[in-house]
């Protein structure tokens, strides 16, 4: 794929590398999931859990939103998602007394203090621990029971772009190991070939939204939801422009009122929400916003600006990862557009480190 950096050359170049280099760092991850899948078989096995909980801080957390949703949906075991600050600061809120827990703990650097200390938390509570991580060799990976590793979704940029999608995927390979769940695996593997034909669809067509407009509405339902909080990060960290997400449903209750000319609104489209997001999209154009729609398929006619349909025939879970890439292009075209560097983001580092 040809790469088109941002006006200053080699402005958000790392960036957009990482993004279009997706679809390769998920295929190693499919292939090395396979190797060390049958660890995590037994920690299961020893002592069924009630509940698992996945856990995370940033990115990693909102990976965990969509890693837990499809984890329940696929497997029947009750499953959550919790920022890795709630573990140490209120425990017993996120621990239901008396049940068995595994915990899963997401991080692209293996290192983030918060993650670190719940993991510790929940050895200290004799709960069997997972990692999702990029980093094999950090102490997140030496920590845990079983480490899911993925190397190739290490990035050199700040932002989480491929890490992100590439954790997320060994979240919903534990799912489908889990749930002997075989028609969402073979789901799973199609995603590398989806993925690079997304690319080529979102790089153009983010650019012609994403330049000028100065409010954006991540809208999300189920396994997308997480996706929703996701791209709200990207245009936070990247373009430092207002951005929220919510539940589609949920953005009527009040929200709305942000619905109007500049705002865009980007709804990560469901089936199994179909006809109530359509309703939804009407009712945000009437009120001026821009929407942009994805979704699997364009059969149903839905008012928008834009309105993408994906074609793959997948579930709504899988088909979560392929809208990563518009959401990471849209905030990549809109930082280049406030003539932002995506590579440096303001205020942060690519690890927080409490003291
Ligand atoms: C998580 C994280 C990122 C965020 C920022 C700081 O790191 O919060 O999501 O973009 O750069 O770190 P990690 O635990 O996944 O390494």
């Amino acid at each position: 794929m040809t790469l088109q950096p941002g006006n200053r050359g080699s402005q958000g170049a790392l960036t957009l590398q990482e993004i279009t280099d997706q679809p390769a760092a998920w295929s190693a991850t499919l292939a090395r999931f396979e190797e060390t899948a049958s660890r995590v078989d037994g920690l299961f096995e020893d002592r069924p859990p009630d509940e698992v909980i996945f856990t995370g801080c940033g990115s990693s957390y909102y990976l965990s939103m969509t890693a837990a949703s499809t984890f329940q949906r696929i497997t029947g075991l009750r499953a959550k998602a919790a920022p890795a600050s709630e573990i140490l600061q209120f425990p017993e809120s996120v621990f239901a007394k008396d049940a068995a827990h595994v915990l899963v703990a997401a991080s692209r650097s293996g290192t983030t203090t918060e993650t670190l200390r719940a993991l510790k938390a929940a050895t200290r509570r004799r709960i069997p621990t997972i990692c999702l991580t990029c980093a094999a060799r950090s102490p997140l990976a030496r920590q845990a029971d079983v480490a899911l590793c993925s190397p190739a979704g290490a990035e050199r940029s700040v932002v989480m772009t491929k890490s992100f999608s590439s954790l997320l995927l060994l979240g919903l390979l534990l799912a489908a190991r889990r749930g002997d769940a075989t028609a969402f695996r073979r789901e799973l593997r199609r995603l590398p070939v989806l993925g690079r034909r997304v690319l080529k669809t979102a790089l153009p067509l983010m650019r012609e939204i994403g330049t000028t407009a100065s409010r954006f509405v991540f809208l999300g339902a189920g396994p997308a939801h997480g996706i929703a909080w996701e791209a709200m990060l990207k245009m936070t960290e990247m373009a430092q422009r207002p951005a929220v997400a919510y539940h589609p449903l949920e953005f009527r209750h009040g929200p709305i009122a942000l619905a109007g000319p500049g705002t865009v609104a980007v709804l990560f489209g469901t089936d199994a929400g179909a006809a109530l997001e359509a309703a939804l999209a009407r009712d945000l154009r009437k009120h001026g916003a821009a929407v942009v729609l994805l979704r699997d398929h364009g059969a149903a006619h839905v008012e928008a600006e834009l309105d993408v349909s994906l074609g793959t025939d997948l579930s709504d879970a899988a088909r979560s990862v392929l809208y990563l890439p518009f959401a990471q292009t849209l905030a990549y075209w809109r930082a280049v557009g406030a003539d932002l560097d995506p590579d440096r983001p303001q205020h942060l580092t690519s690890v927080v480190r409490l003291r």
